[in-house]
């Protein structure tokens, strides 16, 4: 069995970690100062490893074999939330660099191809996987040109300002691969519950997204009586509430849905607000009930309209994300190195979060591979997996693609 150096694999997710840390977590929104300087520090890491590295005009970072294929492309994002743990992308892409690392090192492995990648914008802060989706060719230029963030900086500007206007953006060559397997940290309680090492993914949920605007008047909270006002606060808080009731008529137990982002101006206590904005996340594993839960935000927008005084309209309807079974094959591989490091301490399961591997599974066959998070956390600064997952998830994976590569 393969033995990846483990005190290498901790160095370098160590060292990634410094990059743009904060308290326990990191800060390393994508084409930021922090997010730039970690994908040029990992392209100079693929080379030294003996990949051609490059970065190309979307930030995707990548580490190309010397040799031939069939290969294997291992990765994830290097992107965090605004405010993100170090583990949450970051493990995929290291697993990634040491499983190339150890296998160039061994005489029986070292003529395998093993391709590393790390995407860019997987946390959506321009749009979510947007360096996988302009690796397998779905990235409209219509979405490339006009996308903004939520403080209306422009994508191609962050792009040109990160110094990467013109750099080709890179394409996924499916001929070259036999798949993509992206390891990640669970971000839900479910491997730790079980008392479980390795999850093997089964299937990643599909999502639907909205952005609300509400425009009413802004006027004085003292001498503006009630039956006048133009609240858009008010209209905020009903569209929340009743969204809130007609979901949980529809949910079934896998469906989830989040209001994460509330915008009330002028945010002043003794102003009536004129303006406001929500944003509304909805994920299940079925499309059918995706679909359904689209169709009663139209009807959930036209029935608080007709009760509140300002104006609610649909700012944007993101993209959806289709929800995706992952591949058989790549999965028993997993499931055959999971049992060999870890017997009887493996399982196969959803994921509840979505990732790049939903995308690249349009071109590829794809699978995951998870590791435990400590308490369940993620997408917070105190996110963590324990020392001994970490080498032992970075093991697992490296035993699966020999098996992969050698059948
Ligand atoms: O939100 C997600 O599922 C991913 O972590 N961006
Ligand atoms: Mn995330
Ligand atoms: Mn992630």
């Amino acid at each position: 069995m393969i033995e990846i150096n483990s005190e290498r694999l901790l160095d370098s997710l160590y060292r990634l970690r410094d990059i743009g840390a904060v308290d326990r977590g990191v800060v390393r929104p994508a084409f930021s100062d922090a997010d730039m300087h970690a994908r040029h520090w990992l392209r100079q890491e693929f080379i030294e490893a003996g990949l051609r590295a490059e970065i190309d005009g979307v930030g995707n970072v990548l580490g190309i074999s010397n040799n031939s294929g069939p290969a294997i492309l291992l990765g994830s994002h290097l992107d965090t939330q605004p405010k993100g743990g170090w583990l949450d992308g970051a493990l995929g892409v290291i697993y990634g660099l040491e499983v190339a690392r150890t296998l160039s090192e061994n005489c029986l492995t070292n003529h395998l191809a093993v391709d590393v990648v790390a995407f860019q914008d997987e946390e959506s802060r321009f749009l979510g996987c947007l360096g996988s989706r302009s690796f397998v060719g779905i990235l409209d230029e219509d979405t490339f040109t006009n996308s903004i963030d939520k403080d209306g900086i422009r994508l191609i500007d962050a792009i040109d300002q990160a110094g990467l206007s013109g750099a080709r953006r890179s394409k996924l060559d499916p001929d070259r691969y036999l798949g993509f397997l992206e390891a990640h940290i669970e971000q839900g309680p479910h491997l730790e519950d079980e008392d479980m090492k390795i999850g093997v993914v089964t299937s990643i949920v599909g999502l639907g997204s909205r952005e609300f605007v509400f425009r009413g008047q802004q006027n004085h909270a003292g001498t503006t009586m009630m039956q006048v006002r133009k609240d858009a606060a008010t209209a905020l808080f009903d569209l929340a509430h009743t969204l809130n009731n007609s979901f949980s008529n529809l949910a079934t137990p896998s469906t989830v849905w989040t209001m994460g982002r509330v915008l009330v101006e002028p945010g002043a206590v003794s102003i009536i607000p004129g303006y406001a904005e929500l944003g509304l996340q909805y994920r299940d594993p079925s499309n059918e009930i995706l679909d359904l839960l689209d169709a009663e935000v139209d009807l959930v927008v036209k029935e608080v309209s007709k009760r509140v005084s300002a104006k609610i309209s649909i700012k944007t309807v993101g993209d959806r994300i289709k929800p995706i079974e992952l591949d058989f094959l790549l999965r028993k591989n997993l499931g055959l190195a999971a049992e060999q490091y870890a017997p009887n301490r493996w399982i196969d399961m959803p994921s509840g979060a979505y990732h790049d591997a939903a995308i690249i599974s349009q071109l590829l066959p794809a699978a995951m591979l998870f590791i435990p998070s400590i308490g369940g956390i993620s997408h917070d600064f105190s996110e963590d997996s324990h020392q001994d997952d970490i080498i032992l998830g970075c093991n697992v994976l490296a035993e699966a693609v020999i098996k992969i590569l050698s059948d």
